[in-house]
């Protein structure tokens, strides 16, 4: 899952570190010669001490020596204060050990970061967020040098974090603690992003739930449309009710709705036919079928090749019908993280499942901790 984009990414922190180290290198110069200086004032003026005082400061360069090794990160951030009378330790930590980046090398640095993102279909606001997130990290943020690449995977990786950080549900609870039964998910999505194999594989989720699941065959546009729903729904063993080519999708769907009160399902799975955004028919039928079925989720499947049209994508159905969530199929087949970044930045919808493969049980909850790691951070 994600391998390009964890092996991009890998190669840009690398890139990233290393200038940043050799910017460190070349401060480090610098603030040598500075701080030879500054030694030799010390050196005059500690001649110039009596030796008994000397003694004492000695003693408590040594003491306070010990205390800063135990000093945290954290605390090497805090600025010191001017007034504050620092040991020679201290300033040798801070002139030696310890980088700042200025602004205007940060884009430069950023820059191989900036490429792996946008080769991986990231869209430019999810870009913007990633580089602000590293910005206020790094830049006049003094950092230790052997720290330099943690530093920056953690900035990266609690981005990425609060960028995943969407709405969670659980599909489980969500059917459970409907009073009225079934509890009515209603697919869209464009022709091919995989409503039809995800609606087989949620069938088989909610199943080994113990729910008594039926699908109903929406796709009447296409002549392999509910041939296709009624094979997915006979491997995982769910009901189907199915209409003829062109018939009246709405009903279909109201019929499966009906036959489940019945006979007390808990859960109806709707397929519908893609939509595209210039057959005003099939949008006009998409909401209608809505007004009239009133389901409880309509959800948006996607494909993981969308990348950063996602939210364009999002938005010719959002215009139509109010969309509560989204699936991301064919997390398997395409590596780029793009879709899923960009969709969860922008879209600010809880995305259920991600599809991983072709088959039934091919299909994983949304989990950032697992996604996460999967990007190798
Ligand atoms: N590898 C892989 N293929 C998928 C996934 N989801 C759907 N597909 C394939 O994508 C194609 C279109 O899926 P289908 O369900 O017919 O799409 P629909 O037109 O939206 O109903 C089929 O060949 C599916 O097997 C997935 O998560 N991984
Ligand atoms: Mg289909």
């Amino acid at each position: 899952m994600f391998k390009f984009f964890k092996d991009k990414i890998k190669q840009a922190i690398a890139n990233v570190t290393k200038k940043v180290e050799k910017e460190a290198v070349e401060e480090t110069e610098e603030k040598k010669e500075e701080l030879r200086e500054e030694e030799i004032k010390e050196e005059i003026k500690e001649k110039e001490k009596p030796k008994k005082e000397k003694k004492k400061l000695v003693k408590k360069v040594e003491k306070e020596a010990v205390a800063e090794i135990e000093e945290t990160k954290e605390e090497f951030k805090e600025e010191p204060k001017e007034e504050e009378k620092k040991s020679l330790f201290k300033r040798l930590t801070e002139k030696i050990t310890l980088t700042k980046i200025s602004g205007e090398k940060f884009n430069e640095i950023f820059h191989d970061m900036e490429i792996a993102l946008l080769e991986n279909n990231v869209a430019e606001e999810v870009v913007e967020r990633i580089k602000s997130g590293l910005e206020k990290d790094i830049i006049n943020n003094p950092i230790k040098r052997n720290k330099v690449s943690d530093t920056i995977i953690a900035s990266f990786r609690n981005t990425l974090e609060a960028i995943l950080s969407i709405e969670k549900i659980n599909v489980e609870d969500l059917v459970k603690n409907k009073k009225d039964k079934p509890f009515v998910f209603l697919f869209l999505g464009y022709n091919g992003v995989g409503k039809s194999l995800t609606i087989g594989k949620v069938a088989r989720f909610l199943k080994d739930k113990n729910f008594k699941v039926i699908l109903a065959a929406g796709d009447t546009f296409r002549a392999a449309g509910s041939s296709q729903l009624v094979e997915y729904a006979n491997k995982v063993n769910v009901p189907v009710i199915k209409g003829k080519t062109g018939s009246d999708s709405c009903s279909i769907i109201f019929d499966t709705i009906t036959s489940a009160k019945a006979k007390n399902y808990d859960v109806v799975l709707a397929d519908t036919a893609g939509r595209i955004h210039n057959n005003p028919d099939l949008i006009n039928e998409l909401k209608k079928i809505v007004r009239v079925n009133k389901p409880d989720y309509n959800i948006l499947v996607i494909d993981a090749m969308t990348g950063s049209d996602v939210v364009q994508q999002a938005e010719e159905f959002n215009k139509h019908v109010n969309i509560d969530a989204l699936i991301i199929t064919k997390i398997d087949t395409y590596e780029k993280a793009g879709t899923l970044l960009s969709a969860a930045y922008l879209l600010k919808k809880p995305i259920l499942f991600l599809g991983v493969g072709q088959e039934s049980g091919d299909l994983k909850e949304y989990d950032k901790d697992e996604i996460i790691k999967s990007f190798g951070l």
